[in-house]
């Protein structure tokens, strides 16, 4: 009996010393940030009395009661509490990016050996991002490039425009990772302010802004402005068989692309518009649209064109106005 129970002692003690007991090291934050520290925690059942903690199978320290090894790489970047085992590692790097062991001792009564372990993910996180082109100047009609620069890890990445989130479309591309946006071709539209937003774990980054401002020709800005005070010259009324021209003009810089639409159908492109012999479809609301293709803006006027009879003075739908009335006061007398 006696007998018996010495032995089943001595095979737990054999288990133990053995490492039988393996456990999880708790670290205090998990991933840590390049710069931080962190603490591998150990919560030994008592004080041990040898210990040593490893990574990449080096040794990171190694202590017997208050003598302590630190190993070279981590001179001034640990701190051992000795009661629990626990490590302190200061000022981590993404190379100390891994798995940890510990392993502690004890032969006094109780005796034990305990193995743990525990890996430390360590981020690089976004500090700094910056807008670059690798072309100076975006030239009208060329393409053109913008690059979103990240230090540290970015997760994603995305680009504004004027403080609007910026989409992709048939001239704007992103490449894959948005780390690039392409103009092809860049037009006067795209001129603004960009910005890039890089996401990380820890922290997300906006650059300044990148002023883009489009070039006519190599370094020289494209002056362009407009259109606007769009105005039609042209009769108020026209006699059927006769001649009407009409002149549409706007403020433009470059000079604008001119469309007339009558009664809000097309019907001609370029200024002056001039018609010949006129008939009663050309009656009704006339609209020029002026639009400026560097500026990209469409404005437009209205005025009104009256098709009169060729023998009255008054317009056809007056005249049938009259002749109407003419009519009823007939019917009524
Ligand atoms: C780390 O500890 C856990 C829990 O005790 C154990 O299951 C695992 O095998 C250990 N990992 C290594 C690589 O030793
Ligand atoms: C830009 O390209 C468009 C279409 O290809 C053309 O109509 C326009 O004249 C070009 N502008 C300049 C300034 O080259
Ligand atoms: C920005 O990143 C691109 C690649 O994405 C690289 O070619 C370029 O040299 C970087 N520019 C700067 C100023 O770091
Ligand atoms: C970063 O931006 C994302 C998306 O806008 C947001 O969900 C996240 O909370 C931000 N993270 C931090 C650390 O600010
Ligand atoms: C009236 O004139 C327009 C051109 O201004 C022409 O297209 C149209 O055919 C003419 N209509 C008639 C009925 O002659
Ligand atoms: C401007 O007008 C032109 C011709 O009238 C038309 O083709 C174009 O789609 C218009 N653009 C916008 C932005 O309204
Ligand atoms: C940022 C910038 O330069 N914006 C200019 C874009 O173009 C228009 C008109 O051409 C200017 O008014 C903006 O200042």
């Amino acid at each position: 009996m006696g007998k018996t129970r010495v032995q089943v002692l001595s095979l737990v003690l054999l288990g133990l010393l053995k490492g039988g007991w393996s456990f999880q090291v708790t670290l205090s934050k998990d991933p840590v940030e390049v710069g931080d520290d962190v603490v591998f925690e150990v919560r030994s059942p008592d004080k041990p009395e040898t210990g040593s903690w490893q990574f990449r199978n080096e040794q990171v320290v190694f202590w017997i009661g208050a003598k302590l090894v630190v190993g070279l790489k981590y001179n001034d970047r640990i701190d051992v509490n000795y009661e629990t085992g626990s490590l302190k590692l200061m000022s981590v790097k993404l190379s100390d990016s891994g798995d940890y062991f510990v392993h502690l001792q004890k032969a006094g009564e109780p005796p034990f050996s305990l193995t743990g372990n525990a890996t430390l993910h360590i981020i690089d996180s976004v500090t700094k991002v910056t807008v670059n082109s690798p072309s100076p100047y975006p030239i009208l009609n060329n393409t053109f490039s913008l690059t979103c620069n990240v230090s540290g890890n970015a997760d994603s990445r995305s680009w504004l425009k004027d403080g609007q989130p910026l989409s992709a479309g048939d001239r704007i591309t992103f490449s894959k990772d948005n780390s690039a946006v392409s103009f092809n071709p860049v037009l006067v539209s795209d001129n603004g302010t960009y910005q890039c937003i890089a996401n990380s774990y820890f922290r997300n980054g906006t650059s300044t802004g990148y002023n883009l401002v489009v070039n006519c020709k190599l370094n020289l800005v494209c002056v362009t402005d407009g259109p606007e005070q769009v105005s039609i010259t042209g009769p108020d009324a026209s006699r059927i068989g006769s001649t009407a021209v009409f002149t549409c003009s706007a403020l433009s810089q470059p000079g604008c692309e001119y469309t007339w639409f009558i009664n809000g159908k097309l019907v001609a492109k370029g200024s002056p518009y001039k018609i010949h012999p006129v008939n009663s479809s050309n009656d009704g609301s006339y609209t020029c649209t002026a639009w400026n293709s560097l500026t990209e803006r469409n404005s437009s006027a209205v005025k009104m064109h009256h098709v009169l009879d060729s023998a009255s003075l008054w317009p056809r739908h007056a005249v049938a106005m009259v002749i109407g009335t003419l009519v009823s006061a007939a019917v009524l007398v």
